[in-house]
């Protein structure tokens, strides 16, 4: 595969597609200059000074890593004076983030959560920046909240970076999923796959399986087939991987297959799920889907969900297609 540039793969796709307008290959290049500042920050670790707790909470309720609020800060500066926004949108803001008046406005929102897997940066486990890009409303002046919430297929581009081993900013604008490795040396990144796919099935599933006294029937039904192994109904046996972090369990589901699973629980039966739809679970179900993969809630298609509030939650089943689709038969099955 020829090794091109991030920015060349991006004129290129507004040349010949016509699928990348220029703001949104702006938007894209921005976006993409700011994983590369996080990178370096994570990079750092202890040395300097960006592990541990920030001593405050985000809207989740959760602790805030001193990284979660850089990473947050990082993607708000980079993007607020380009003029390709109208609004951000982010895990670590109760609010959206409306464009300064002093800067020019553009027709994209953009969404992001800034550092997902926090719970892994100080015992340095793969991390990643999660992002979602949706077109502001026909004729909108000042954005508001009900702007962001629109279904997924609305999105126009949504990607991740994945900062591990090696830094990898994987993305998608409706043609393909493509994977970029960052070139330390020479600051760019650089296309490294080219149109990746998701095998329709699979022997590797993620779930976090302490939570499995809480489990709702059908989820208990599918994981106990998948431990049965070969003598059991499946009549094979499946191996099981769980990182605690979605961009990087996310990220080797689209190199060699497998099942993500977060699902509701009974702990919390209003509660559904852990994960939350605009900024981690409609990015990451358009990258599936683009891969030849599926993502449903158990019930229906993720990008399907119209959204009701900025950091809604929703159960997540996504990966090789064979795999979900039997997943959400059972539940539709339990009715
Ligand atoms: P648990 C990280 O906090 C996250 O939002 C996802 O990245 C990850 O898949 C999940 O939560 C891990 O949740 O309950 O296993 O810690």
């Amino acid at each position: 595969m020829k090794r091109i540039s991030l920015t060349r793969y991006l004129i290129e796709e507004q040349r010949d597609n016509n699928s990348i307008p220029a703001e949104l290959r702006l938007l894209i290049e921005v976006v993409a200059r700011a994983c590369k500042t996080i990178s370096h920050s994570v990079s750092k670790g202890a040395l300097g000074d960006v592990l541990g707790a920030a001593g405050s909470e985000n809207v989740q309720g959760e602790i805030q890593k001193k990284l979660d609020i850089i990473s947050n800060e990082i993607l708000l500066e980079a993007n607020e004076w380009g003029g390709h926004l109208a609004a951000m949108a982010s895990e670590e803001m109760e609010n959206f983030h409306p464009i300064p008046n002093r800067y020019p406005k553009g027709e994209y929102m953009l969404l992001f959560d800034p550092l997902d897997g926090s719970s892994n940066i100080d015992v340095n486990v793969s991390i990643g920046t999660i992002f979602s890009v949706l077109k502001a409303p026909e004729g909108m002046k000042e954005p508001c909240e009900k702007d962001f919430l629109q279904p997924g297929s609305k999105q126009v581009a949504a990607g991740y970076a994945v900062y591990g081993p090696q830094t990898v900013l994987v993305l998608t604008t409706g043609n393909g999923v493509h994977a970029f490795t960052l070139d330390r040396e020479m600051g760019s990144w650089v296309m490294t796959q080219r149109d990746m796919k998701i095998p329709a099935d699979t022997a590797e599933y993620a779930i976090n399986a302490s939570n499995a006294r809480h489990w709702y029937p059908p989820v208990r039904r599918y994981i106990s087939e998948l431990e049965a192994g070969k003598t059991g109904p499946r009549g094979k046996n499946f191996n099981m991987r769980w990182i605690a972090s979605m961009v990087a369990d996310v990220h080797r589901i689209l190199n060699r297959g497998g099942i993500f699973m977060y699902p509701a629980d009974e702990r919390e039966p209003d509660k559904p799920g852990k994960l939350r739809l605009l900024y981690e679970a409609n990015p990451m179900s358009l990258l599936v889907e683009q891969a030849g993969g599926a993502a449903t809630n158990g019930e229906m298609r993720i990008l399907d969900i119209q959204p009701t509030k900025l950091h809604e939650r929703v159960a997540v089943f996504l990966g090789s297609k064979n795999e979900v689709e039997l997943v959400t038969r059972y539940h539709a099955a339990q009715g």
